[in-house]
């Protein structure tokens, strides 16, 4: 029998307010996704989704495309219908008040890999689910610069030739695919496992230039395969949407490398730590893998400004140890 994420969400919810409010969360966040992947569907029918709006750079410094604006208003719209209190989201400068009760806040991407649109590649909306209380954030800023640790739910949707969503309520991490028929997402896989070991890696090898020395004598290492220090041949593969790196390497194994670099405004990498490095992070532990900066498990770190980069390494646990060993 297919088990419904709802009714995947009900159990797991039980009567506790709290999970149940996380569950609420998960499900119009699943709703927003069933839409965002019919806008993203339209491809070169709606090609003015992927235009750069203005010449105006979002709150992360980023060309921002009328579909990642449209993106995040679908999941305003969804989650003011959760107890949620505000969302914080790459593509605002501060958090949006969403309703006036709420246990939880929830940051977003709303569309990673949003240079991708009109190309026809995957991209996807990442949430990680923190709580939330007026008394103890008197301003949410601070609600959303928790540590990653103390996530209570992440995940994200993939807009790809299916349409998936990989989650975890902090209890092992789970593949729902949404069935175009019924319109549920069904449970496709209970317990993802990421293999410790790998051989392949995901960088943006063109800007190997520019990179540290640790980050080059890694890839040097690899490069060299059979003969080289690493002694096997390794295989290199890089979507540029980190969503569909991500489901590759929960898929088969891998990592997936985008570390700080000599490039102005990427001396921190080029990815966030709220909206996408930590929801990651956790959706990678939960399915028995590792993610760190390069020295600290990117859980850990305390996020100092809400549209802060991190450099992020994540994937097969023994390999994210090998490339921490070179730092
Ligand atoms: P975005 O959230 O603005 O789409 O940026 C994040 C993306 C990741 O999806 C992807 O892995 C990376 O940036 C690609 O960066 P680059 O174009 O520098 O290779
Ligand atoms: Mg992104």
């Amino acid at each position: 029998m297919s088990v419904t994420l709802q009714a995947f969400l009900r159990d797991f919810a039980g009567s506790d307010p709290q999970k149940q409010a996380v569950a609420a969360a998960v499900e119009r966040i699943a709703e927003a996704g069933i839409a965002i992947a019919d806008l993203v569907a339209q491809g070169p029918l709606a090609d003015h989704f992927a235009k750069i709006m203005g010449d105006e750079a979002n709150a992360g410094g980023d060309a921002q495309k009328e579909l990642d604006v449209i993106s995040e208003e679908v999941i305003i719209a969804k989650l003011k219908q959760a107890p949620v209190a505000f969302l914080g989201s790459e593509e605002s400068e501060t958090p949006i008040p969403l309703n006036d009760v709420g246990s939880l806040v929830v940051a977003v991407d709303p569309l990673d890999g949003s240079s991708n649109i009109d190309t026809n590649v995957s991209v996807g909306t990442i949430y990680s689910i923190l709580p939330y209380s007026a008394a103890q954030f008197p301003d949410p800023v601070d609600a959303l610069k928790q540590k990653g640790s103390a996530q209570l739910a992440a995940g994200f949707l993939i807009y790809g030739p299916s349409t998936v969503l990989v989650s975890t309520l902090g209890a092992g991490t789970q593949v729902f695919a949404l069935d175009r028929a019924s319109g549920d997402f069904i449970l496709a896989k209970a317990a993802v496992e990421i293999p410790a070991q790998t051989k392949e890696y995901g960088v943006n090898q063109s800007n190997m230039r520019h990179w540290d020395t640790p980050m080059r004598a890694y890839i040097d290492d690899c490069l060299a395969g059979k003969d080289g220090p690493r002694a096997k041949d390794f295989n290199m593969r890089w979507v540029g949407s980190m969503v569909a790196d991500a489901f590759r390497i929960f898929t088969r194994g891998g990592v997936y490398l985008y570390t700080g670099d000599k490039r102005k405004g990427y001396e921190q990498g080029r990815l966030r730590l709220i909206y996408e490095a930590n929801p990651v992070a956790f959706i990678t532990e939960q399915a028995n893998g590792a993610a760190t900066d390069g020295k600290t498990r990117i859980l850990d770190i305390q996020p100092e400004k809400l549209h802060q980069r991190i450099p992020l390494v994540f994937g097969s646990k023994d390999e994210v140890a090998k490339i921490a060993s070179y730092y």
